[in-house]
């Protein structure tokens, strides 16, 4: 098939998922063309069957705001054209659902070409956060309906979209994975050391994110804090966003600046995760949480809040811990269980790694999206 995929370039699961979709197709023998404004985080340099097409939005003094709709629209409509797509797969709603409807439109409205399939994928805020804003709820609704076909990543996000959004569409559950032959845990003593100081007691405590405010990191810090009463640790902040500079401030408040450490954005998290010993993620809201699954692909339990799609990853008390929103302590109390009952631990990273290979690996999920492929172009 010749498949075009649509996400954003920034640091975020949406566009790290589409990345990875796009080379799993192509080594699947798809010729995939990937549409972004630039090669997107974690993006492959040069991967066989996979080209890349750059969304230029040029502004004008005129315009206050980017027309980054009407140019994505126009980009789809050339590689389009260009390259013969049977389905262009637009990865979170907003603007890409849009973007994909208009190119259609237009490609609809040419004599002679081949009018492509639209899939949507929801990732999660598209439709929680700011699809349901009123600001945009309409044309949200509107753009995922018109899609050929709709998909989301969790259980969870379905049924919030249909609660949030007056969508009528089918959503069809096709979980996030992970290209496992690349995720797993890789030992680096050195690396380790670089974060303990030698001190073999000291157990390592990791955040990965875009700290953004519905990650809650202050309440990372919350939590480490009282795991650092208890356990000699340090916590790892992987990662930027408009809330570092309050996750830093809160460990200063806090009395455990001296043991946090800000490692800024990383592209490759793997060595990271694998010298950790524990992951916290208290997100307010996570429709997935693709930041987990890759933890426990290294081995390293994750210890989150009980919300949206996180059930669906985390087994409590089997490959994970999940607790209520605010409930701080408890976060807390399972992190130093986690991180001082050595049988404790080696149980639940062993159920986690075994959860991922089994559920969560490209070779399980890849197919579901090939076969969805095929469905829609028989049937729309
Ligand atoms: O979090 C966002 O605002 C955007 C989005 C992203 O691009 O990272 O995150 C969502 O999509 C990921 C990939 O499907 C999911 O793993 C995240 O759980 C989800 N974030 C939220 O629901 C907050």
């Amino acid at each position: 098939m010749n498949i075009g995929i649509v996400c954003y370039a920034s640091v975020g699961g949406s566009g790290i998922v589409a990345t990875e979709l796009a080379k799993a197709l192509a080594d699947r023998g798809h010729q995939v063309r990937l549409i972004s404004t630039e090669m997107p985080f974690r993006g492959p340099e040069y991967h066989v069957g996979l080209a890349f097409h750059a969304v230029q939005t040029p502004g004008y003094p005129l315009f206050r705001e980017p027309q980054y709709l009407l140019s994505l629209a126009n980009k789809i409509v050339q590689v389009s054209r260009a390259h013969d797509l049977d389905i262009i797969h637009a990865h979170y709603a907003i603007p890409h659902a849009a973007a994909a409807y208009l190119a259609r439109q237009i490609l609809a409205n040419s004599a002679g070409v081949k009018v492509p399939r639209v899939i949507t994928t929801l990732h999660g805020t598209d439709v929680t956060l700011i699809g349901s804003d009123s600001s945009y709820s309409e044309t949200a609704a509107f753009c995922i309906d018109q899609s050929d076909g709709v998909t989301a990543v969790s259980r969870s996000l379905r049924d919030d979209t249909y609660r949030q959004l007056p969508v009528r569409a089918d959503i069809h559950v096709i979980p996030n994975f992970l290209d496992c032959g690349i995720h797993h845990r890789s030992s680096d003593p050195e690396l380790r050391a670089r974060f303990t100081g030698g001190d073999e007691r000291l157990r390592l405590v990791i955040h990965v994110s875009n700290f953004r405010p519905v990650k809650r990191t202050d309440a990372v810090v919350d939590i480490f804090a009282r795991i650092h009463e208890r356990v000699p640790s340090r916590l790892l902040l992987v990662g930027d966003g408009p809330d570092l500079d309050k996750a830093g401030r809160r460990a200063r408040d806090l009395g455990v600046a001296d043991a946090v450490e800000q490692l800024g954005e990383q592209e490759q998290v793997v060595p990271l995760l694998s010298v950790a010993d524990l992951f916290l993620l208290p997100s307010a809201e996570e429709s997935f949480g693709l930041a987990a699954l890759e933890a426990m692909a290294c081995q390293v339990p994750v210890v989150a809040s009980k919300v949206g799609g996180l059930p669906e990853v985390i087994d409590d008390g089997v490959t994970g811990y999940l607790h209520p929103l605010d409930a701080t302590d408890a976060m807390a109390d399972s992190a130093v269980a986690l991180l001082t009952d050595g049988a404790l631990h080696q149980r639940v990273s062993e159920a986690a790694l075994a959860a991922v290979l089994q559920r969560f690996c490209a070779n399980a999920i890849v197919p579901q999206y090939e076969a969805f492929y095929r469905d829609i172009l028989e049937t729309s």
